[in-house]
């Protein structure tokens, strides 16, 4: 039987549409290695979809004046074009308002207080006397006792970055309704007992391996801070409804189902999730940017441990930095950015899944540019790759004809170098370093065009060497085949490109070393140029 890998990718908010910081966040590294690990003939359930619950889209919905099922429809399909479009070949592009995740919750949730792991406990919460009801801190707005910033929210206050509670805010009101004052009365809530898991967690923290410094980092932050119970229901009424006497006005904290959105995905995905989720062998990684490190590395591994159910936990948890644009954040509300509707306006997929992963920003938060970019593109897709398949294919054609010509025993010493260089992709697929296997690919590629430098099959064939060209020609064609599979996790609309220029069928598996499968005398097509040189006007850059 072959190994299972269960791979997720964090579960975007359907507030907005989705920017080239999501792709390279965890949209695009989990394709890859999902594309990587099926081409080497493993298991692998590869999960995605959209967060739907929280306060983002119920404040998005009021500020767009619509029902927030509609809202959520609305940006959903946006996601799902970009999920088409950019080839994200999730098994399923799943969400979490269903009937079968709200099943899961509520299933979990009587799990976990049947162990002793909920407590109530009342506390000091911000009430709109005007609405009528308890807010999220998330719609208090007040003046920020740090800057003196009037618009900042009760968590947190963007103009100076603090992190605050929504009783220090100065003359504080409701976000929906401004008129309305905000004051701080008792109300109960249900805590998820975290503090009782900071020995085990520790401990499972401890036996992780392959995860990126700063995933580790934030880790052990929490738990050297020491882990406190923390609130699992909040006073909304879009959510998953808490299934305890006594809580019919409130709903489950947004980050308290969100992460299971992997497992009721799961399961209407396939009827035989459990073989995934319930497999102590089964290999699982998580794509995230950093900012949801700690939900996925402390708090919903402290459920599963504390559920005691035999979930699965993660083994390797890519968290990513973040990708700046043009020295600035991303942001749909400042419009500095590459929005994902739009992006491919300016180039084809296959160009920005290439340059983003060669400008992961796995170590440190990256700036992207659209120079960066054009120089990617016009220098390894359409330079080292596409020129080296086109001149191959046309120099073959005017020659020798539509058939490959026949060549003879593998060049050993290039045979060499490329399977060194394959190793080391293969290496960096393995283990989800995005930015080295595509320097790896790139040196394929370039050892593919030296080579056919320096054996000049254009002036064997003027010298009368015509064995000789045939010959280069054909190690040529065996390193097309080659591109084709190597390229195909990474750009898999040119991969197929390149598989059909053959007209023998020859599957895009994962090669172990590098090899002759195209036969002399196969018949082949000429492509059409596989890319565009991507050229700049000024302003752009
Ligand atoms: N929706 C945060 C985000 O969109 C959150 C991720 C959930 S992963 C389970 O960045
Ligand atoms: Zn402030």
């Amino acid at each position: 039987m072959s190994e299972k890998y269960l791979i997720t990718s964090a579960l975007p908010y359907v507030n907005n549409q989705l920017h080239i910081g999501h792709l390279i966040g965890c949209l695009l590294p989990s394709d890859v290695y999902a594309r990587f690990c099926r081409a080497r003939g493993r298991d692998v359930l590869y999960i995605g979809g959209s967060d739907e619950h929280g306060t983002t889209s119920e404040i998005g919905a009021a500020r767009e004046n619509m029902p927030v099922e509609e809202y959520v429809e609305k940006y959903r399909a946006k996601h799902l074009d970009a999920v088409r479009d950019f080839k994200l070949s999730f098994d399923l592009y799943g969400r979490t308002h269903t009937a079968q995740h709200e099943k899961l919750i509520h299933e979990l949730f009587e799990r976990l207080d049947s162990l002793g792991m909920i407590e109530e406990k009342s506390s000091m919460q911000p009430y709109s006397t005007g609405e009528k009801k308890f807010l999220a801190d998330r719609y208090v707005i007040g003046t920020c006792p740090h800057c003196g910033y009037d618009r900042a929210y009760g968590n947190e206050c963007e103009s100076c970055g603090a992190s605050l509670d929504p009783a220090e805010l100065i003359n504080p009101h409701s976000a929906i309704d401004p008129s309305s004052p905000v004051e701080m009365r008792e109300t109960k809530h249900l805590y998820f007992k975290l503090s009782k898991m900071q020995d085990k967690l520790r401990a499972w923290i401890n036996s992780r391996v392959g995860w990126p410094k700063t995933a580790i980092k934030i880790a052990n932050k929490w738990l050297d801070e020491g882990l406190r119970d923390n609130p699992i229901t909040r006073d909304l009424k879009w959510g998953i409804p808490v299934n305890k006497p006594g809580y019919e006005d409130k709903v489950f904290y947004v980050w308290f189902d969100a992460p299971w959105g992997y497992v009721s995905i799961s399961q209407i995905a396939t009827p035989d999730w459990a073989s995934w989720w319930k497999n102590p062998d089964c290999h699982y990684t998580q794509f995230m940017a950093k900012d949801n490190v700690s939900f996925h590395s402390v708090f919903f591994p402290a459920q599963e441990l504390a559920m005691d159910d035999n979930w699965k936990t993660v083994d390797v948890l890519k968290g990513q930095n973040f990708l700046n644009f043009n020295g600035a954040k991303i942001s749909k509300s400042t419009g500095n950015g590459i929005f994902l509707d739009t992006a491919l306006e300016i180039a084809p997929s296959d160009c920005w899944r290439y340059a983003l992963l060669a400008s992961a920003p796995e170590t440190d938060d990256t700036d992207f540019t659209m120079t960066r970019f054009a120089e990617i593109v016009n220098k390894d897709l359409n330079g080292l790759l596409g020129n080296f398949v086109s001149r191959v294919c046309k120099l073959s054609n005017k020659n020798f004809g539509d058939t490959v010509p026949a060549g003879g025993a593998m060049d050993e010493d290039l045979a060499h170098r490329i399977n060194e260089k394959l190793a080391e992709l293969t290496g960096c697929l393995d283990a989800c370093e995005f930015r080295k296997s595509i320097i790896a690919l790139r040196d394929i590629y370039g050892i593919a065009n030296e080579y056919m430098t320096a054996r000049e099959p254009w002036a064997l064939v003027k010298n009368g060497d015509t064995a000789g060209a045939a010959a280069v020609l054909n190690e040529c064609f065996q390193l097309i085949d080659l591109f084709a599979r190597v390229s195909a996790p990474i750009i898999p609309d040119a991969a197929e490109k390149i598989q059909n220029i053959f007209t023998g069928a020859h599957d895009l598996s994962w090669p172990t070393m590098y090899e002759h499968r195209i036969a002399n005398g196969e018949k082949f097509t000429v492509p059409e140029n596989l890319f565009t040189r991507i050229e700049l006007e000024p302003t752009k850059e």
